[in-house]
């Protein structure tokens, strides 16, 4: 059961009140918050580190003719990114290969085999998008191999990081750049407005920069950076050039997905578009994603979306079928006596697993460990927190069981030799119940104000102005207090969608919550009964306003 708090309302207005909440309280910010301008918000890029030497190095192989290589992470940070490089430095007349690593055979990051099969194609530089801060030994091989290595990059730089040819990183401890929330499509795309502003080709109209802005707008609001600063712009003007409609790849998924191009929102990229381009590495494909989005032709185009919507597909397929395994082992165990859910399968495929354990720690609020095996001895695994617990700090203590662990408060990942996968459960369940006892275990969710069924339309238009949400700019949440719900109807293939109607004080509106049953809530939801709504204002696709039902109380 979800537990709920009340923010203090500071302004009246709804803009205003929001903005506060936000922190935004001198007129310069406000300014720079409701109206995101592209010289004003994007820094000068060689305020990054190595960034003129990596510049200067790029120069001299377009003169020189070399070879080049982008090698990208694989996700929906790493693709677009590579894409965009990529694309640019041919435009550039260079000759370039993009590398996308395997999810499963390589992994993430770089790798020496991978290096020597580029070696042997005639590659001598090698510039990186959302990878190889870490990778000391793959950078060190390059070195022997006689190639270069550029590093694009936004993950922690620890102290025993790897030591390339340049290492374009915000989060380095010596850098000057301002803003270090950047994704790793933001940094490739630093060092593109860096080339451009030293030598732009014939080819490249002034301002070419921005047209690349959609790539980097989906990356930014795909891999859940924080949405300030210069981030803000280029969500902002990424939805706006996407909006525009000039990529064929873009225009024939959304076409495909039957979204307008005009009428783009976030929420499509996040929850549309973005499963999709991860879809690719999840079933091995990684490449569809990638020639999708640098498709030129619309012919291309439209195959490449159909294809990779049928990766998506089958990949929904596998999920589902996952779910349904677990659920039926889950059948005998007495869940209440668990604290959290630790499950494997030889058989299982591990780039699916973090979207198993995604639904599994929802439905059923405990951190779930899930691993699967691809090829050779490695277990592969993925983790979901509860939404308390800090799962890389879980892993932390079991550290040694592990190969490899990372990732972030709410999710990660890891590995670990076969042979001692049968020690998970019972060293997780006392790590967890080790560092549970000193953090809270409870989540406190903000409801930022109170609204009503009539303020609706006009809250929409109020709310639009500090889109796009996301992480660090969440959609405000809102509370509808004594709201009559009314034409109850579950839809969707499944039946597992939910759509009602609101009424209050004779203004009226729809409600829809997606996965959730008239059960789904803390209070039921009986036609005709009058309670507390929770959700957020959004359009539906036809850009009527509606509420998006969080909960019944
Ligand atoms: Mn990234």
């Amino acid at each position: 059961m979800k537990q709920y708090r009340m923010r203090v309302r500071e302004h009246d207005d709804l803009l205003e009140d929001m903005l506060l909440a936000r922190g935004v309280t001198e007129p310069q910010e406000r300014e720079k918050f409701l109206t995101p301008d592209f010289e004003r918000d994007s820094h000068d890029p060689f305020l990054l580190p190595d960034m003129a030497a990596a510049v200067e190095r790029l120069l001299s192989a377009q003169k020189n003719n070399e070879a080049v290589a982008v090698w990208s992470d694989y996700d929906c940070d790493g693709i677009p990114g590579g894409v965009m490089l990529t694309d640019f430095l041919r435009e550039c007349g260079l000759t370039v290969i993009h590398y996308i690593p395997h999810r499963h055979t390589e992994g993430y990051g770089l790798n020496t085999e991978g290096l020597d099969e580029l070696k042997e194609q005639g590659v001598s530089l090698v510039v990186t998008v959302d990878l190889g801060t870490t990778d000391v030994e793959p950078v060190e091989h390059a070195k022997k191999l006689g190639i270069d290595i550029i590093v694009t990059d936004h993950h922690i730089v620890s102290p025993g990081h790897a030591k390339p040819f340049a290492l374009i990183n915000p989060k380095r401890p010596d850098s000057k750049y301002s803003f270090d929330g950047l994704c790793g499509a933001g940094v490739a795309w630093k060092l593109v407005q860096a080339i451009l502003s030293k030598n732009r080709p014939e080819a490249l109209p002034e301002g070419q920069e921005k047209w690349y802005l959609d790539l980097v707008g989906i990356a930014t609001l795909s891999d859940m950076v924080p949405l300030v600063g210069e981030n803000r712009m280029l969500a902002h003007f990424g939805l706006t050039v996407a909006r525009r409609a000039r990529r064929p790849g873009l225009v024939a998924l959304l076409s495909l997905l039957r979204i307008k191009p005009a009428a783009l929102t976030e929420d499509d990229v996040g929850f549309m578009v973005s499963p999709r381009i991860n879809a690719a590495s999840r079933m091995d494909s990684p490449h569809i994603a990638a020639k999708l989005l640098s498709a030129k032709e619309k012919q291309e185009a439209d195959e490449l979306a159909l294809t990779l919507n049928k990766i998506n597909d089958e990949r929904k397929g596998v999920v589902a079928a996952t779910v349904k395994e677990i659920n039926k082992r889950l059948v005998g165990i007495d869940l209440t006596k668990s604290p959290l859910i630790v499950m494997g399968n030889p058989n299982w495929r591990p780039g699916v697993l973090g979207l198993v354990a995604n639904k599994l720690a929802e439905a059923h609020g405990k951190p779930v460990f899930l691993w699967g095996r691809e090829g050779g001895e490695t277990i592969r695994g993925s983790v979901r927190s509860d939404g308390v617990t800090n799962v890389v700090e879980l892993m932390s203590e079991v550290r040694e069981l592990f190969d490899d662990f990372g990732g972030h408060h709410a999710s990660g990942g890891f590995s670990l030799a076969e042979e001692r996968v049968h020690e998970l459960p019972a060293r997780l369940a006392s790590a967890f119940e080790k560092i549970s006892s000193q953090a809270p275990t409870q989540i406190e969710m903000v409801i930022d104000r109170e609204s009503s069924v009539a303020e609706v339309p006009h809250a929409l238009s109020q709310l639009k102005k500090l889109a796009p949400f996301g992480v660090g700019n969440e959609k405000p949440l809102f509370i509808f207090p004594h709201t009559t719900i009314s034409n109850v109807r579950q839809f969707g293939k499944a039946q597992d969608h939910l759509e009602v109607s609101l009424e209050c004080e004779g203004a009226s509106t729809s409600g829809i919550a997606f996965f959730s049953t008239p059960d789904s809530f803390n209070k039921k939801v009986v036609a005709g009964a009058r309670a507390d709504v929770v959700g957020h204002i959004e359009t539906d696709w036809q850009g009527r306003p509606r509420i998006r039902v969080v909960d019944i109380l």
